[in-house]
């Protein structure tokens, strides 16, 4: 069975880490599959949302830990640049929105991939964990860019110094979460994110990362030239003039993405 599996239901892909009895803990191989996966999912124009999510009673427990202590070990430098950093990479900037349905503990580089998605719902039960101090690293995957600009400084530096485990629902009140769910509705309502997301106008969503993305780092006038520019591509769509078609004649707009 592969580690990662994609599925496509209508315009949305369907990602899932499937190494359910190691918690979904990345190898090798299933970190240059994930990477691969959502090449496709970038490069297929009938995608329009990623929903991704793992298999089993965990989202994902980071790096396999049995990877690093075998002969052939991967080194550290190489396992960041060619597994971690290529996957958080390629989720910020892939131009679909990704939403993160975290179905379980989400650990390590675990929990910082589903923090850098662009909209993160877990279930009631799922927890979130900075492992990295407990075995003597850092944390990765963008984790120290990402949480401190989520919950802001003092909780993230705890989190990370302490790896103290988080509950949904604390994740949820700190900001880390857009939802938590109960784990009866999870599914259902995590996959109906996507769904909408899915049928909205793609490419405003792609410009409008965009500009989330150079927010972290730009001055506000930057910033607002960055809208201006994006504000232009976005009002060049097809969806822009049926979205404001539709608003006049008082119905439904029909989205195509384009
Ligand atoms: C695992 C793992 C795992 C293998 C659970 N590996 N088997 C970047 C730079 C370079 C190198 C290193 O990595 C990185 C990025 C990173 O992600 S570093 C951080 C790596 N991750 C961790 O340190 C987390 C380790 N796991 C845990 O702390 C716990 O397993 C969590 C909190 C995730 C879950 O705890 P429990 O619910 O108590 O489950 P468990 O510990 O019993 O685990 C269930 C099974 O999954 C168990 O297998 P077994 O055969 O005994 O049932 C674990 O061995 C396996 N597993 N995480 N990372």
């Amino acid at each position: 069975m592969d580690s990662v599996l994609l599925n496509i239901n209508e315009a949305t892909a369907v990602i899932t880490l499937n190494r359910p009895e190691k918690f979904n803990a990345f190898n090798r191989s299933m970190a240059l599959l994930l990477q691969k996966l959502l090449d496709d999912c970038a490069a297929d124009n009938n995608i329009r949302a990623i929903y991704f999510t793992g298999n089993g009673k965990a989202f994902c427990a980071g790096q396999d830990l049995s990877e690093l202590t075998g002969e052939d070990a991967p080194g550290i430098d190489k396992i960041l640049e060619e597994h971690y950093n290529p996957i958080v990479t390629r989720i910020r900037n892939l131009e679909k929105p990704v939403v993160c349905a975290v179905n379980g503990v989400a650990a390590g580089a675990g929990a910082n991939i589903a923090l850098c998605c662009d909209i993160v719902v877990a279930t009631q039960s799922a927890s979130f964990i900075q492992a990295f101090s407990k075995i003597g690293l850092i944390p990765d995957s963008g984790g120290t860019f990402t949480l401190p600009r989520l919950i802001g400084w003092q909780k993230a530096s705890a989190l990370m110094l302490l790896g103290d485990k988080v509950s949904a629902t604390d994740a949820e009140k700190y900001g880390m979460l857009y939802k938590v769910f109960t784990d009866e509705v999870f599914a259902a309502e995590s996959m109906k994110i996507a769904a909408t997301l899915a049928a909205m106008p793609t490419r405003a969503l792609a410009y409008t990362k965009q500009a989330l993305n150079a927010s972290f780092n730009n001055t506000f006038e930057a910033q607002l030239q960055t809208e201006d520019k994006l504000q232009f591509a976005a009002a060049g769509t097809a969806d822009y003039a049926e979205g404001v078609r539709a608003f006049m004649e008082k119905r439904n707009p029909h989205f195509k993405g384009s």
